[in-house]
């Protein structure tokens, strides 16, 4: 089988990331390659369902995610995570421990202003309006990745264009 490594996709609600986190695993499923993604509706319903948003909860989200894709990662899958994952120094742990070419940071980015626009669950909207606090990007913190693997400007490449570029890193760094 194929050495385990860990996509990690980082950005702002309504960046893209389940999407371009989907679209990836269709195309390696296609290459025969076993993938699973780790996401929102799998982990904070389930294991994580405990923990809210605040910034110590978010932080514990990232933690146990991390340990989750290690073990997904040793067991030969590749990992395919999903979350905003705010903190710098949180998905830096998760590097650490995954070493250097199993882990691949790839910033989902897209300008707070279209992420707001597109509002796909109107979720920026009850932001704005109050009605829902501590929300990344309007009142709780969002940390650039300052060198992620791949940065993929979603406001500005279509999801297929951005899926090759993810394919185009792994093969030029032999990472499957
Ligand atoms: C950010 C929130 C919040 C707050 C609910 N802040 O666009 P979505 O809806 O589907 O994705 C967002 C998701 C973020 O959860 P994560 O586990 O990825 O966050 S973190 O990594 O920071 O722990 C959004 C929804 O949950 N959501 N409340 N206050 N996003």
């Amino acid at each position: 089988g194929h050495r385990g490594l860990v996509l990690w996709f980082t950005g702002l609600s309504g960046a893209g990331k389940s999407t371009l986190a989907v679209e990836c695993e269709r195309y390696l499923h296609r290459q025969g390659i076993r993938t699973y993604v780790l996401d929102g509706d799998n982990i904070r319903h389930g294991l994580n369902s405990d923990l809210s948003f605040t910034d110590a909860d978010r932080k514990e989200n990232i933690r146990r995610i991390g340990e989750v894709a290690k073990l997904m990662a040793d067991a030969g899958l590749v990992t395919i995570v999903s979350f905003i994952s705010p903190f710098r120094a949180d998905r830096d742990i998760v590097r650490h421990s995954l070493g250097e070419g199993r882990f691949l940071e790839i910033y989902v980015r897209c300008p707070l202003a279209v992420c707001e626009r597109r509002d796909p669950k109107g979720l920026y909207q009850k932001a704005r309006a109050g009605s829902l606090t501590s929300f990344t990007g309007i009142d709780a913190p969002y940390e650039e990745p300052l060198q992620p693997e791949l940065a993929i400007n979603t406001d500005q490449v279509d999801v297929e264009q951005a899926v090759r570029r993810i394919i185009q890193y792994l093969d030029l760094h032999e990472s499957l």
